[in-house]
């Protein structure tokens, strides 16, 4: 589906699946879920999701001349860091606005694990008094117009890459991968479970998986707390996506399946239940998530099965996106493990 788009490598090739024995087991035997480790997917500054949608982006970014890469997120945004790094790997400079996305105190949660990165990668990080918004901030705009006004060439990224005009693609590539690692299975997955909050990797997902009719079993959990607006962003992204692709279908709104259980409290503080299920993973898999995104759609899929969304037999594809560097900002809520 991919065949046309330039392709800038970033990542290490297509990403493991492996079976999550232990935690299939102890939720009862009945349903069998797998990982797809995108956590392990480059030796770029600890990898994830985002890499995957640069792979898109970064061919249009040299070819527009610029030599900034200019970005936003939360204080411990990954993909602030992931562009941090791009930048540092194809020799541009990089602007970073961090807002405080999340109400969250550490004592050290702007100095630890994805910021800390970034500084080190030699970003130019901004922090912003800002709230949490998925869409369009004037803080980047301000950001990218001073990159101008300083003599820099900036190329605008928007928050997780999603709503940039090939933000969906990497995703796309995703399903399209995962289609030939069930020919090597000989089977195919029934679910595919994904934490979704810009949106722009469901929302790939969905394009991908629409091509052999699984568009509805891919099963987003949203870790937002705005899950009407994230609804709207993956619609809107699939929708471009599928034309860029020249999908054969048209999709509708109810193609876009996002379970709003899970994102509780609010976005970037996990509940009681969300720890709870990062420390199951952890100590039955030895699998680290994290408490903004992969812990919640952990969460979510451990609680779907627990209620039996999944039917018997079920082969569930648990996508684990990254983002495990945030959990340093959270040393206190696990201070006692
Ligand atoms: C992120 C996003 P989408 O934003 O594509 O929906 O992906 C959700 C997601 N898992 C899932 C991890 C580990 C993620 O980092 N992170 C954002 C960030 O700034 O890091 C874009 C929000």
């Amino acid at each position: 589906m991919l065949e046309k788009f330039e392709r800038y490598p970033l990542t290490f090739g297509p990403t493991p699946i492996e079976t999550l024995d232990r935690l299939s087991e102890h939720l009862g035997g009945k349903v069998h879920l797998y990982a797809k480790r995108e956590d392990c997917n480059s030796g770029l500054a600890f990898g994830g999701n985002k890499l995957r949608k640069l792979e898109y982006i970064i061919p249009d970014a040299i070819a527009s001349g610029a030599d900034t890469l200019v970005s936003i997120g939360g204080v411990q945004s990954n993909h602030t860091r992931m562009v941090a790094a791009v930048a540092a790997k194809i020799g541009f400079k990089c602007r970073l606005v961090q807002e405080s996305w999340v109400p969250h105190e550490d004592a050290v949660y702007d100095r630890v694990g994805n910021i800390l990165l970034s500084r080190i990668m030699g970003a130019d990080v901004e922090m912003v008094d800002e709230g949490f918004d998925i869409g369009i901030r004037e803080s980047w705009e301000n950001a990218i117009e001073d990159v101008k006004a300083n003599g820099g060439k900036p190329y605008p990224i928007p928050a997780g890459a999603s709503v940039h005009k090939y933000g969906g693609l990497g995703y796309v590539g995703f399903a399209e991968e995962v289609r030939a690692q069930e020919a090597e299975l000989g089977f195919k997955f029934d679910y595919i479970v994904v934490c979704t909050v810009t949106g722009s990797t469901h929302a790939g997902m969905l394009v991908g998986f629409a091509k052999d009719g699984r568009e509805r079993n891919v099963i987003g959990i949203d870790a937002s707390a705005t899950p009407e607006k994230t609804r709207a962003q993956v619609f809107e992204i699939a929708r471009r996506t599928a034309d860029l692709v020249e999908l054969e279908r048209e999709l509708t709104e109810d193609d876009v399946v996002l379970n709003e259980d899970y994102a509780y409290p609010i976005y970037g503080v996990p509940s009681q239940e969300t720890k709870a299920a990062i420390r199951l993973c952890a100590r039955l898999e030895g699998m680290i998530t994290d408490p903004v995104y992969e812990g919640k759609s952990m969460q979510g899929m451990i609680d779907l099965v627990g209620k039996g969304f999944f039917p018997e037999g079920s082969r569930v594809l648990y996508a684990h996106l990254g983002g495990a560097p945030a959990i340093n900002g959270y040393a206190y809520t696990f201070r006692n493990g």
